[in-house]
């Protein structure tokens, strides 16, 4: 069987979403760093994995992937251990409806080259960028906290064990915490997410496990 090695960053929450899910799979995998603040991520050894220049990449089973769930869904659905995503329809609609809400509509406008953009408008860059963040996350994670107010919700986002969604819920909610938003409102969210950072799999994708020495 090919080496499966995982193209990330340490603070990339798309990147903390595989992890969580190669770990929760026990799928042994190698972390091969790319720099997002030295601009790996945009060169040609890079785009040659992805030609969108971003992380993560997953080599496994002689192919190289992209997507975070695109990647999480594959890996549901070609190993024998995987229940990511529920087997009804229905779950799985819920299930992705909360994921994309992390990952199409909060995610994308928090991103490294958004923001650096926003930063480059702005006379106080720093000002800007905390203020932007504090307004995206703490919107989407507002919205996200009452998709939860329902009886599909258990002690995870779907039900009583993780799914898809609590694997783009915690890398998200790390980004709100780093941003310091305001998540007084977002009592299931933080129940939940507690739950889910005690589970070793969970744990061991922090990215503080595999923050570079000068961090
Ligand atoms: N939809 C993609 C998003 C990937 C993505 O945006 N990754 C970020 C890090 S979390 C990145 O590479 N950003 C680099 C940039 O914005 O230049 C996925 O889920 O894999």
């Amino acid at each position: 069987m090919s080496d499966t090695v995982l193209f990330d960053y340490w603070r990339s929450s798309a990147s903390y979403r595989v992890r969580i899910a190669l770990n929760m799979l026990a799928i042994s995998y190698r972390s091969v760093p790319v720099d997002l603040l030295a601009g790996e991520h945009k060169q040609a050894e890079h785009l040659a994995r992805n030609p969108q220049g971003l992380v993560p990449a997953l080599e496994i089973d002689g192919q190289m992937l992209t997507q975070s769930l695109a990647i999480i869904e594959y890996l549901s659905e070609t190993r024998s251990n995987a229940d990511l995503l529920p087997s009804d329809p229905l779950g799985r609609q819920r299930v992705r409806a909360l994921s994309y809400a992390i990952a199409m509509d909060i995610h994308p406008v928090c991103n490294l080259g958004v923001v650096f953009h926003v930063m480059q408008q702005s006379q106080d860059p720093d000002a800007a960028r905390s203020a932007w963040m504090r307004k995206f996350i703490g919107e989407g994670l507002g919205a996200f906290e009452r998709m939860l107010d329902g009886p599909e919700t258990g002690e995870f986002c779907h039900g009583d064990q993780p799914t898809m969604a609590d694997l783009c819920l915690v890398p998200q909610l790390y980004n709100a915490r780093r941003w310091k938003v305001d998540l007084s409102a977002c009592r299931r969210i933080t129940a939940i997410a507690e739950r889910c950072e005690a589970l070793p799999a969970f744990a061991a994708a922090h990215p503080d496990r595999s923050a570079p020495a000068s961090n």
